[in-house]
């Protein structure tokens, strides 16, 4: 049992069973505050294998309600069309600037794109751009501005270099540059395969939070696990400190065998007034499980025993 997470009693928080459409999957969700409720998007496959987002509603973080129909399925029309044919993936939320941002996997015969999609109520959503090329994966974007440039945290793919954390920016959220790699994964290490961006970053007065993903590869598949580093206030392409541990790691049943196995996966965490966090994973890529810890802990992880980040 890890000391820094504490795992809700009655996870996994969602399942399949909770969805009132056919699906094989409830995982990787994005969490937000909306009106003092919380609003999950999470991925579903469906039946043939690609993916669907849903949206569940819940008044205290831990008991969600699922709503009747899916939030978003691929785009039947536009420029979305042709890039979401295989699915939509993996949705992060932040609010900035009066609107409800959400980042997902766009999913297609030409590779995996991120698509930036908006709303305010939950009710409608406008997809806005799609705002990479092929092959990224795991954007997630700062909730503010740097320099009055939106930032993000990145994960492109490469076959020369371990996949690593990228920081980009843009004037204008359709338009990204200034592209710097900032983490790397670290050889023999329990996130040496490959690394990404996982919640949306959380201010603290130390610095921007990152809960990341970490892959490490064995002889029976990869496992994947949660670790934390932690990001300049000021200038978040600068590392501070990263958590040489991970602080989250496939243990209980519904994380070790599920649709993949030895998989915690996260694309939400929602920080409380009073120093808590709800972290919110994909156990084994099957069902939604929860956990809780609090903002000083994890800092201090980074702080007391960090690696480098490249
Ligand atoms: O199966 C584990 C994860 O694999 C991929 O993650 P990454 O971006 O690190 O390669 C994604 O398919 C993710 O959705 C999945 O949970």
């Amino acid at each position: 049992m890890n000391a820094l997470v504490k795992r809700y009693d009655n996870n996994p928080i969602l399942t399949k069973d909770d969805v009132p459409y056919p699906v094989e999957t409830v995982h990787n969700a994005g969490v937000i505050k909306f009106n003092d409720r919380y609003i999950m998007i999470f991925r579903s496959h469906k039946l043939n294998g690609r993916s669907i987002l849903g949206l569940a509603e819940s008044d205290d973080g831990y008991n969600f309600r699922v709503h009747d129909k899916p939030f978003m399925t691929p785009a039947t029309k536009g420029v979305f069309r042709k890039y979401e044919e295989y699915g939509v993936e993996d949705p992060r939320i932040i609010f900035l600037d009066g609107e409800y941002l959400i980042t997902y996997s766009a999913y297609s015969r030409y590779g995996v794109r991120i698509g930036l999609a908006k709303t305010r109520d939950f009710k409608s959503i406008e997809r806005f751009s799609l705002i990479t090329e092929a092959d990224y994966r795991n954007v997630v974007i700062f909730p503010e501005k740097f320099d009055g440039l939106y930032a993000r945290l990145d994960r492109p793919h490469s076959e020369i270099s371990p996949w690593s954390i990228w920081i980009s920016y843009s004037p204008d959220l359709k338009y990204w540059g200034e592209s710097k790699l900032i983490m790397k994964p670290v050889q023999y290490h329990w996130d040496e395969m490959k690394i990404g961006p996982g919640a949306p970053p959380i201010k603290t007065s130390h610095g921007w939070l990152n809960i990341y993903h970490g892959v490490f590869p064995t002889m029976s598949g990869s496992v994947y696990r949660l670790g934390v580093a932690l990001h300049d206030l000021e200038d978040p392409s600068k590392i501070i400190a990263v958590g040489d541990e991970w602080i989250l790691q496939p243990e209980e049943i519904y994380e070790i065998t599920g649709y993949v196995p030895n998989v915690v996966f996260t694309c939400g965490a929602v920080p409380e007034k009073d120093g808590s966090v709800k972290i919110y994973w994909g156990g084994a890529d099957k069902v939604m499980c929860m956990g809780t810890t609090n903002l000083e802990a994890l800092v201090d992880h980074c702080l007391n025993n960090s690696r480098d980040a490249l």
